[in-house]
């Protein structure tokens, strides 16, 4: 019991990485024009100069990246950890870092919906909008390799890792001066 809920969570880390990697990544490289260009919407911005094309476009870039380097290193990876980890079909890979990027894009637009300024929290919805976005988008864009690799099990261990790991990397961010907020 032990040693297989080891392995759901080093599968699950493993397989979320492509996703987990493109928000921090954008906050490294964002800076530039916004998406939104600017524009609002009932008197509040779109989505806000928090969401920028460079960000977005290095995000991306970053976790399809990772995932391509991910299966270089798999065989090694799985014989070190003792499990048959999965590799990313390119398409899972695009899939997974767009829709990070694109969770936490839309979380933005309900946040200045909802009248919070850049930079708010909106505590659960920082935590889960990348999964979300992440799982949606790797499921329309390889399926089959979506069904085979989120089994129930993983998909549960996903849900609940990922705000603790969103939590601690980003206050990791704040305290090391990358983000201006600890959230
Ligand atoms: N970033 C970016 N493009 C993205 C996502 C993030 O350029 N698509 C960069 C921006 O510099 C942003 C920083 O990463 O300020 C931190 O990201 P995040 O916390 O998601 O944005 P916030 O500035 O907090 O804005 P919001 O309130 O809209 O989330
Ligand atoms: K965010
Ligand atoms: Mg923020």
């Amino acid at each position: 019991m032990a040693v297989s809920l080891a392995a759901l969570v080093v599968t699950a880390f493993w397989v979320m990485l492509p996703a987990y990697v493109p928000n921090n990544a954008a906050v490294l490289a964002g800076g530039g024009r916004p998406i939104d260009g600017g524009r609002t919407w009932d008197g509040r911005r779109i989505l806000g100069d928090g969401k920028t094309w460079r960000g977005t476009a290095a995000g991306t870039l970053a976790g399809m990246v990772l995932a391509v380097v991910l299966n270089v290193l798999e065989p090694s990876v799985s014989g070190l950890v003792g499990i048959d980890l999965p590799t990313f079909p390119l398409a899972a890979g695009f899939g997974l870092a767009l829709g990070a990027m694109l969770g936490d894009i839309g979380a933005s637009f309900l946040k200045r919906r909802s009248g919070r300024e850049r930079g708010a929290a909106f505590p659960g919805l920082d935590q889960l909008d990348f999964v979300v976005g992440a799982l949606v988008f790797a499921f329309v864009a390889a399926p089959a390799w979506f069904t085979a690799t989120f089994t129930l099990p993983v998909l549960v261990v996903v849900l609940v890792m990922t705000p603790i790991l969103h939590v601690v990397t980003n206050v990791g961010a704040y305290l090391l001066g990358l983000k201006n907020e600890p959230w």
